[in-house]
């Protein structure tokens, strides 16, 4: 068993549950995570390739590396991690899933209600008009060469992401906060949790009184916060958690 007796009825009857998810949900769907053995960052310095400055020295590198991490999102499948939080959107009264990521994995393993903190590969912005645009066009329009074309306001397509030294979407992390705050748990799923100011909401949830789980091969910089940390592959121990959780109880 995962959890002992008392965490698994505390858990198992949370009305409200927060999933908080960064790069390690989406290792088992073969993308690379930023820390740790073989991480992005390990080949790039983030302050060469996630920031205004970099994109505004450099556009057709910070391009380059996102066309070839976008590639490489298409072409990933939701692991079985991504699949047991989109069940559970149907098993538990409210489950919002509150991720790093930018691959759009959980909405494309069924997840309904994600708030993408640091934005989303998937689309583009415009620097001058702020005008979005899906990137897989943007990129067939760019038939290769890298940055794409300029926008017809004279300004450049970015990545919609969010980098180094730039705020994150107000009213998502404001919403992110609330959900945290008012959460009866929060099961933190492959992050680090180096990262500020989403790393904040473990400790958000924690203070505002709910279970807090972390899953994860190794401990994170927020382990402490955890009732319990369960080590291992997240898809692997979702799976598990998922069973020994079971349905929802009818004696409610
Ligand atoms: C901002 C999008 C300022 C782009 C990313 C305190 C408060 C506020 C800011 C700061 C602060 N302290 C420092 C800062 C600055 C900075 C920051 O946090 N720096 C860190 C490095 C110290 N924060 C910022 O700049 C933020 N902006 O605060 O602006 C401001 C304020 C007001 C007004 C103006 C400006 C913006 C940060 C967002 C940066 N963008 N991503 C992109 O993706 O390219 S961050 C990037 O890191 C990704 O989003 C990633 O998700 C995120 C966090 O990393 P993790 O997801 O945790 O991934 P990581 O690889 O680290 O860990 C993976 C984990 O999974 C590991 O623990 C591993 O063991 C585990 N794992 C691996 N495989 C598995 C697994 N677990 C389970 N199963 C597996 N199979
Ligand atoms: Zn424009």
């Amino acid at each position: 068993m995962l959890l002992a007796p008392a965490l698994r009825a505390r858990l198992a009857q949370a009305r409200k549950l927060v999933v908080f998810s960064g790069a390690g949900v989406s290792q088992e769907s073969g993308l690379g995570t930023f820390r740790g053995p073989g991480g992005l960052w390990e080949r790039f310095r983030p302050e060469d390739l996630a920031t205004p400055e970099a994109f505004a020295r450099d556009p057709g590198l910070v391009w380059r590396w996102y066309a070839s991490r976008f590639e490489a999102m298409r072409e990933a499948r939701p692991n079985p991690a991504h699949l047991v939080i989109a069940r559970w959107g149907g098993r538990f009264p409210s489950l919002v899933v509150v991720t790093q990521n930018i691959d759009r994995l959980h909405q494309r393993a069924g997840s309904r209600d994600v708030l993408e903190l640091h934005g989303t590969i998937w689309e583009s912005r415009c620097t001058g008009c702020r005008r979005t645009r899906a990137t897989v066009e943007l990129l067939a329009e760019a038939g290769g060469t890298l940055p794409p074309l300029p926008c017809a306001c004279g300004g450049r397509y970015r990545p919609a992401v969010v980098w180094f030294g730039e705020r994150l979407p107000e009213q998502v992390f404001a919403r992110a906060l609330d959900e945290a705050r008012s959460s009866d748990a929060l099961i933190a799923v492959g992050t680090s949790a180096t990262v500020w100011p989403a790393a904040g909401l473990i400790e958000e949830a924690c203070a505002a009184g709910a279970l807090v789980v972390e899953v994860n091969r190794e401990p994170s910089a927020l382990s402490g916060l955890a009732a319990v940390a369960l080590a291992g592959a997240a898809g692997e121990v979702l799976p598990a958690l998922e069973t020994e959780l079971g349905a929802w109880p009818t004696r409610a």
